[in-house]
């Protein structure tokens, strides 16, 4: 459970970190897993399987070396994945930063940097890319399955973003991987646009708030970063088709029901 001042800091910053919620044993059966779905060798598949960095990323222009697997609901492909998205600790946790007494897999995801070649992921703020689901107050939990230091291409947050609204088209970086406004005069009053990194070790899990502006650069180390988030939809979260999304072909409701149904499941009820 989180205490009041850890509350407190998430609603000022917009993200926070959380404890070591897997141990040693927990993460090396999370790894197996991953090479296992990687591979295309589980018998049940997830939804996506790829190098994100494929195509041009955000309008990037990206050399074909550089890699970001990124595996979508992993969770449907491997039952390891299914019961660490279930984690007691990690969703008793963000029902606490969400307010809400029930917990629903929007999705997840991995984003696996390999070693050397491991490429960016731009600067983003989550809730304008999913398009379908409202409001924008959903909670990811980001568990580290390598440490996740500067050197691997950890994730960098901007402290208050998720205050500022929809900034999505704005954001693009310098040269070294800072943030930068495209239009800052946009920006409410007081808007520090400062990143800091947010380094997690092995098995510690990290939060953060679906309109915090947040990126990772390239991974130039030897080490591989591999890292699975759950992104978690409060009860309260509907269905408000306004784009397109890869989740999109697996919902069953009608626009303004509560986003429920069979890829949708329940993992938290207080
Ligand atoms: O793993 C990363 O570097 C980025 C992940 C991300 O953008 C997210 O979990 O929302």
């Amino acid at each position: 459970m989180l205490t009041a001042e850890q509350i407190a800091e998430f609603d000022e910053n917009g993200f926070l970190k959380g404890g070591v919620v897997l141990s040693d044993e927990e993460v090396e059966r999370l790894r197996e897993e991953l090479d296992m779905v990687m591979e295309g060798k589980s018998v049940k598949k997830p939804v996506l399987n790829r190098n994100m960095l494929d195509n041009s990323h955000y309008g990037m222009t990206i050399t074909k070396k550089e890699t970001v697997v990124q595996i979508v609901n992993i969770w449907m492909a491997s039952d390891a994945y299914f019961e660490h998205a279930k984690n007691r600790t990690i969703c008793e946790e963000v029902a606490q930063l969400c307010r809400t007494d029930t917990l629903r897999i929007w999705h997840d995801q991995i984003q696996y940097k390999p070693p050397v070649t491991g490429g960016p992921t731009h600067w983003h703020q989550d809730h304008p890319l999913w398009p379908v689901i409202q409001p924008a107050d959903l909670v990811s939990a980001w568990v580290a399955l390598d440490d996740a230091t500067i050197e691997n291409g950890c994730m960098w947050m901007v402290p208050g973003s998720h205050k500022w609204g929809n900034h999505q088209r704005y954001l693009t970086a310098t040269e070294d991987f800072m943030p930068v406004h495209k239009q800052p005069q946009l920006l409410p009053p007081g808007a520090k646009v400062e990143a800091v990194p947010f380094e997690i070790k092995k098995g510690q899990v990290g939060y953060h708030h679906s309109l915090t502006w947040h990126g990772s650069p390239n991974n130039r180390s030897e080490r591989k970063r591999r890292a699975i988030a759950v992104h978690y939809m409060p009860g309260h979260t509907y269905y408000a088709p306004t784009g397109n999304h890869p989740m999109e072909p697996h919902i069953h409701v009608k626009p303004g029901e509560i986003m429920s149904g069979e890829s949708f499941p329940v993992v938290y009820e207080k």
